[in-house]
């Protein structure tokens, strides 16, 4: 290696202390308060809607991995940047790992949940880094001029000189022990605090132990007939681990149930304050809702349905006392995601709760363990609020949510929707082909799904029961395929009568529309 790369894997070996310094440092913090995760937070934040979309769009929910690889690239380069322009006597490098050190900083101490220890990851982290770099330089620089006064032999270049000569020999390996104690150290201390972060505060643990209370009224019980069982067909009920996830926390919040609370105040008579152990005292409901997620493309799968365990939201908002002139209710996250609900649609008698449990089991982390609102008829982003530990009731014309300061819709109804299961797509054979897929219009219901194929004519599809109007309804459609390219479509009636809209419309602002359509070859 010659000065350049040198150069370029010092400031790569910095970094690695840096990272690795502020990963120790944020054991006795918080995981996300290191200068990664942090700005990884306000790059989510701060990402714009079209970039979003389609970070979704090719990536889907790996989206997260995908930062955190971009940020590790960025990380290298700028890393080896700052190597590249360190000098003994002009510390640019130096100064550009303070810049990233303070933009990690603010990107901490801005965190919902943080307080100003959050800095010190970050703080210590470029300390520890700059040092490192200046020493290493020092060294390069001490090599350079090694080489830069080798004698050169009377047949060989100044290169060949300076491998030839023994000095030179003797500062690379100093130079590169440096280096691998560094990028050795900095990995270490990077693994070491990342795992024991994570066991610190995990609540997996505890999660396992939890007694669901029973519900007070019928314990959910599906018919059968809601399941046609057709191979390719979603399963009525989703499996936890199959279920969606959505959310814009970049490690899943570790909320301890015995740390949890919950405030409601704002246009309120009486303010509350719920603990765990309060919720457990009040009657728990049990009840099937499919949640849906307005950023699902039509056929997309960010939809899916469980029964969830709660705590009926209407009877502990009327416990608050809402004003008459109030129509919002606020729910913030412990990790500073907020949603905007009508307060008509958590008090009009329909199953909106506190969700304890998930298919009868304590909620998974992921899902917002240990408690999360569930609102039937609402998309998440408007209603589903994980790790739910803050409620203000107040206005529309006051206050704004997490996703509508970011341009989408202010009010978001689940819009009916359709989408085809099987066949998947591909070369069928001719003959009988059953087609079938799920119809979706929560708290209104499904009253018919019709299919067409090319431009035939609109034929009825069977229905499987519908154990809730707030839950999706699995459908099929006996085909008598013939030979040639087909495309098959789908739509669905509401239980008001209100067939879906053939509009073709984006995620954006407020849910996509059209009919679900699905081409095959047969033959
Ligand atoms: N704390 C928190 N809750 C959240 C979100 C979030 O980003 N943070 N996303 C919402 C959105 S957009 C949806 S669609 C649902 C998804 O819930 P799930 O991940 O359990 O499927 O959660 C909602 N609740
Ligand atoms: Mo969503």
């Amino acid at each position: 290696m010659a000065g350049r790369e040198l150069r370029i894997a010092g400031g790569v070996a910095a970094a690695a202390v840096t990272l690795g310094v502020a990963e120790i440092v944020a054991v006795l913090i918080s995981p996300d308060s290191t200068p990664l995760q942090a700005i990884g937070s306000l790059i989510v934040d701060h990402t714009p809607d079209g970039v979003r979309e389609w970070v979704i769009g090719t990536f889907g929910t790996k989206d997260k991995l995908v930062l955190f690889i971009s940020m590790g690239v960025v990380a290298v380069l700028v890393a080896g940047l700052a190597g590249l322009a360190e000098r003994v006597k002009r510390p640019i490098g130096s100064a550009l790992f303070a810049a990233f050190g303070l933009l990690a900083v603010i990107a901490a101490v801005t965190r919902a949940d943080a307080s100003w220890t959050w800095a010190l990851p970050a703080l210590l982290g470029a300390w520890a880094g700059i040092a490192v770099l200046r020493s290493l330089i020092r060294r390069i620089e001490d090599f350079d001029a090694a080489s830069a006064g080798a004698v050169a032999p009377a047949d060989g270049s100044e290169t060949a000189a300076a491998e030839a000569d023994p000095d030179v020999a003797v500062e690379r390996r100093l130079v590169m022990r440096g280096i691998g104690i560094a990028v050795a150290s900095g990995a270490a201390a990077g693994l070491v605090g990342r795992v024991l972060g994570l066991r610190k505060r995990d609540v997996s643990g505890e999660r396992a132990e939890v007694r669901l209370p029973p519900p007070s009224g019928p314990q959910v019980a599906v018919d059968p007939a809601a399941d046609l069982r057709i191979p390719g067909l979603s399963s009525y009920l989703t499996p936890n681990s199959d279920f969606y996830r959505i959310d814009t926390a970049l490690t899943v919040p570790q909320v301890s149930k015995d740390d949890w609370s919950l405030r409601i105040h704002g246009m309120v008579d009486r303010e509350i304050r719920l603990n765990y152990a309060d919720l457990g005292s009040r009657q728990a409901i049990e009840k099937l809702v499919t949640l849906t997620c307005v950023s699902n493309p039509v056929g997309g799968d960010l939809i899916g349905n469980a029964s969830w365990l709660g705590y009926r939201l209407d009877e502990i908002l009327a416990e608050a006392g809402p004003h008459p002139d109030a129509d919002m209710v606020l729910s913030r996250s412990i990790d500073g995601f907020t949603a905007g609900s009508p307060l008509a649609a958590l008090t009009d008698g329909r199953d909106a709760m506190l969700a304890v449990g998930m298919n009868g089991e304590p909620l998974p982390t992921a899902h917002g363990y240990p408690v999360r609102m569930v609102v039937p008829g609402l998309y998440g982003y408007v209603s589903a609020t994980k790790w739910v530990t803050d409620i203000e009731i107040t206005r529309f014309d006051r206050a704004q949510a997490y996703w509508t300061r970011r341009g989408w819709s202010e009010r978001g109804p689940i819009k009916t929707g359709t989408r085809i299961d099987t066949p998947a797509g591909g070369k069928l054979a001719a003959g009988k082909v059953t087609v079938a897929g799920v119809a979706w219009a929560q708290h209104r219901g499904i009253s018919a799904v019709e299919v067409r194929i090319d431009q035939g004519a609109w034929q009825p599809a069977r229905l499987a029961a519908e154990p809730s109007i707030d839950t999706w309804r699995q459908w099929a459609f006996d085909w008598d395929a013939t030979s040639g390219p087909h495309t098959i479509w789908a739509r669905s009636t509401d239980g008001a009568g209100v067939v879906q809209t053939s509009d073709q419309a984006g995620e954006v602002p407020d849910g996509a529309t059209g009919y679900a359509s699905r081409f095959v070859r047969i033959g």
